[in-house]
């Protein structure tokens, strides 16, 4: 019989002293992810499909479901009295809890829907998510007070809506998975400890911005793609499912290598993906899970943030790998 989340956030408390506020943010966070995940799986008969006429502050054409998502998510944790702060991709700034709500001692960063492109074709998405400590409760937030970097995070993880919707985060005890039970509508456990193979045989980089890249990455790729007769003397298989969820949640059920490097279309923006709310959590994903994380020069959950919604080079995943390719950024 699997454990229900219930029961392994009562145990987290009691065997590691896991604050009890804690892990009844986590709770309340992935029943909030039922809600979108039901969402998501009605799609058309629901209405939320397509785009819903706005930009977030990335510039980025909003879906009506990444806009629905985040009003489902803010209002989670607004109402759970645990946060004091809350920080989104589809957000200018920090949101304060309003008045009637009470506070508590965590700021919560998400990025509500990840991977938007595959919404309307009915491929795998998800609600990523980061905790971090806020201090003594307060509700004056400010933007500032996120920036602290992801080796602060209390929490991190994702809920993955696929053919399975699965609840998969650390609290630094491993990296777990709960998988929805549509019968009982509850979280059942169904990996104690994901574990990354330090070698690896796929990679998944979206090749399409190759004539981009900076030379180390050029020359990792070109390696990789050389297989058998190449330097690596082995063949590699590539994958791409333009959701950084997925990709992450196939690094660590069966291994590999995911990559989005920095690259010279806009030197304004160092890589795509953004530091606070996908690549620290998903990198404490990653090394709880034996893997490693870097931007190609440093551990990602070192970096000092300088803005809520900065952007970050990532390499990812198993640890020959992410070590190989960093040590040709040297
Ligand atoms: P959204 O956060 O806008 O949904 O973007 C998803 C994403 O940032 C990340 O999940 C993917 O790895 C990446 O975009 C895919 O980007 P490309 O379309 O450039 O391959």
């Amino acid at each position: 019989m699997s454990k229900t989340l219930g029961l392994y956030l009562r145990e987290m408390e009691t065997k590691h002293g896991i604050d009890p506020q804690l892990t009844g943010l986590i709770a309340h966070l992935a029943d909030t992810c039922k809600e979108i995940s039901f969402k998501v799986s009605r799609g058309a008969l629901a209405g939320v499909l397509g785009s819903a006429g706005s930009e977030n502050v990335q510039g980025e054409t909003q879906k009506k479901l990444d806009v629905i998502a985040n009003d489902i998510m803010c209002q989670a944790c607004a109402e759970s009295g645990y946060v004091s702060g809350i920080a989104s991709e589809e957000m200018d700034h920090a949101l304060q809890v309003p008045e009637q709500y009470a506070v508590g001692p965590y700021l919560v960063l998400f990025d509500p829907l990840d991977g938007s492109s595959n919404i309307d074709i009915n491929v795998s998405i998800g609600t990523i998510f980061s905790i971090l400590p806020a201090g003594t409760p307060h509700r004056d937030v400010t933007d500032e007070e996120f920036l602290q970097p992801g080796v602060n995070q209390l929490a991190a993880g994702y809920v993955v809506y696929g053919p399975q919707t699965q609840l998969v985060f650390t609290m630094g005890h491993g990296t777990v998975v709960f998988t929805l039970d549509l019968s009982s509508g509850t979280y059942l456990q169904t990996s104690e400890g994901m574990s990354i193979p330090a070698a690896a045989k796929e990679f998944a980089i979206n090749c399409s911005n190759m004539r981009h890249w900076e030379a180390p990455v050029t020359r990792y790729i070109n390696e990789l793609l050389a297989g058998k007769t190449g330097p690596r003397g082995k063949d590699f298989n590539m994958r791409w499912v333009a959701a950084m969820v997925a990709e992450v949640h196939r690094i660590l059920n069966r291994g590999g290598i995911f990559m989005y490097p920095r690259d010279n279309r806009d030197p304004s923006k160092p890589g795509k993906l953004r530091l606070m709310y996908e690549a620290n959590p998903m990198s404490w994903l990653i090394e709880e899970a034996g893997g490693v994380a870097t931007n190609g020069y440093e551990r990602i959950r070192e970096i000092q943030p300088t803005g809520l919604h900065q952007r970050v080079a990532v390499f990812l995943g198993a640890k020959e790998e992410v070590e190989l390719v960093t040590s040709y950024h040297q």
